[in-house]
């Protein structure tokens, strides 16, 4: 008796993006069958039976199909809004004189911690809704405008309702170690021990988050309260990633390293001990081109080293109110290549395959693949090389997130 699935996409041209490869593992005249929410094949139309039964099948014209979008690194779950701060540095205020004044950082979290659970999930939706509309399925969040027990809950908790009420999967981060709160009065070491001893631990206790993330930088967090705040979560079986040498050199990288982080982020000043050490640990980098844009910095992230060492790069959108307003992953992939000079292959691979690996999920989804969710972009393009190459137009034709 012929095999029965639930939904076929034939007559597609798949870009697969399996591992261990520098192109895209296209495949010209593609198939993809489903069962159960699962991809069950994914590969050439001609090797798969003729007589397969399906509930559903789906002509694609020859679209492109490619796995649904990874974005590994977001800050989308906040309060407020910081465009008048924009209006005041473009007449010329400095980000020093916007804090000194009540903005910055701290606005977002006054604004976060005056929010309702509520009000945090429809302030995030058009945000996610904007990824989703690029053909996101898989979307991390991070808390980190709360900086007390309550409001990062809160903040983590909206951010799982999101995955309650859109068809996407929701990752989680716990960032307490973002920014001191007001109330600490500049005592750094106090408020790690906060994170440490309470906060993490409720976070932990209530599963609210899937992974810890930390600033390193001379605006946040030393070396030695980052470890301190990593091996917390340790104990608490929690896997980590740092916002690492953003700013300055302070070792962010082998850091992260050492303590086998997923990934570490930004990297625009990271040196060649920190990639070798990566790449050593199998810490992903995580590149955030809307945040180098939009600061206007001008020192790259070692891309050149990554590839020498072998270290897998994702790319993401570090969608934030203050350094990254942007809810593009399209965008994203075309800065990838124009200001760090990414590949095609690589700007495509940081938003899948990458992507899902700095997640730690490559095994669920980040490709197509036998085994894995059926998430699925399909675009009205006539080669992958589009999705990278134009800026501002969106050729999505269709996205399916778990064979939906
Ligand atoms: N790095 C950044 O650039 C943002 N957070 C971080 O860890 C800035 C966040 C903000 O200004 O709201
Ligand atoms: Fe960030």
């Amino acid at each position: 008796m012929a095999e029965r699935f639930d939904r076929i996409w034939h007559n597609a041209r798949l870009a697969t993006m399996r591992d261990g490869r520098v192109d895209l593992g296209e495949i010209e005249q593609g198939l993809i069958a489903a069962r159960d929410g699962r991809i069950v094949y994914a590969g050439a139309q001609s090797d798969f039976p003729v007589d397969a039964d399906a509930a559903e099948r789906i002509d694609c014209a020859g679209r492109w199909i490619t796995p649904g979008l990874v974005d590994c690194h977001t800050h989308l779950v906040y309060g407020g809004n910081r465009a008048h701060e924009f209006e005041l540095r473009l007449k010329g205020a400095s980000y020093e004189e916007i804090a000194r004044a009540g903005g910055g950082i701290v606005s977002t979290v006054a604004a976060t911690r005056k929010a309702t659970e509520g009000e945090l999930v429809a302030g995030a939706l058009p945000r996610l809704d904007a990824l989703i509309a690029e053909g996101a399925t898989t979307v991390e969040i991070k808390s980190g405008y709360g900086l007390d027990a309550e409001t990062e809950m809160r903040q983590l908790a909206a951010a799982r309702s999101l995955g309650r009420v859109r068809q996407v999967a929701i990752r989680t981060s716990f960032l307490g170690a973002h920014a001191l709160p007001p109330e600490s009065d500049g005592d750094k070491d106090r408020y790690i021990d906060l994170i440490c001893n309470q906060m993490l631990p409720a976070v932990a206790k209530a599963g609210l988050a899937d992974a810890v993330d930390g600033f390193m930088e001379g605006i946040a967090f030393s070396g030695e309260q980052t470890a301190r705040v990593f091996e917390a979560a340790r104990a608490l079986g929690l896997p980590v990633k740092l916002h690492a040498d953003q700013l300055s050199n302070l070792g962010g990288a082998t850091l992260a390293a050492k303590f086998s982080a997923l990934s570490a982020d930004h990297l625009e000043h990271t040196d060649e001990s920190g990639a070798v050490a990566m790449a050593k640990a199998g810490t992903s980098a995580v590149l955030l081109p809307g945040a180098f844009y939009f600061i206007r910095e001008t020192q790259k992230p070692p891309v050149e080293l990554f590839r020498k060492h072998g270290v897998h790069m994702a790319l993401a959108t570090d969608c934030n109110p203050g350094s990254s307003p942007l809810t593009s992953l399209l965008l994203a992939m075309n800065m990838g290549a124009t200001l760090f000079r990414m590949t095609v292959a690589e700007c495509l691979a940081g938003v899948t395959r990458e992507g899902a690996r700095a997640l730690g999920v490559l095994a669920e989804t980040g490709t197509l693949e036998a085994g894995k969710w059926c998430d699925l972009a399909i675009w009205d393009i006539e080669r992958p090389a589009e999705l990278v190459y134009r800026i501002g137009f969106n050729p999505l034709h269709s996205r399916v997130w778990r064979a939906q």
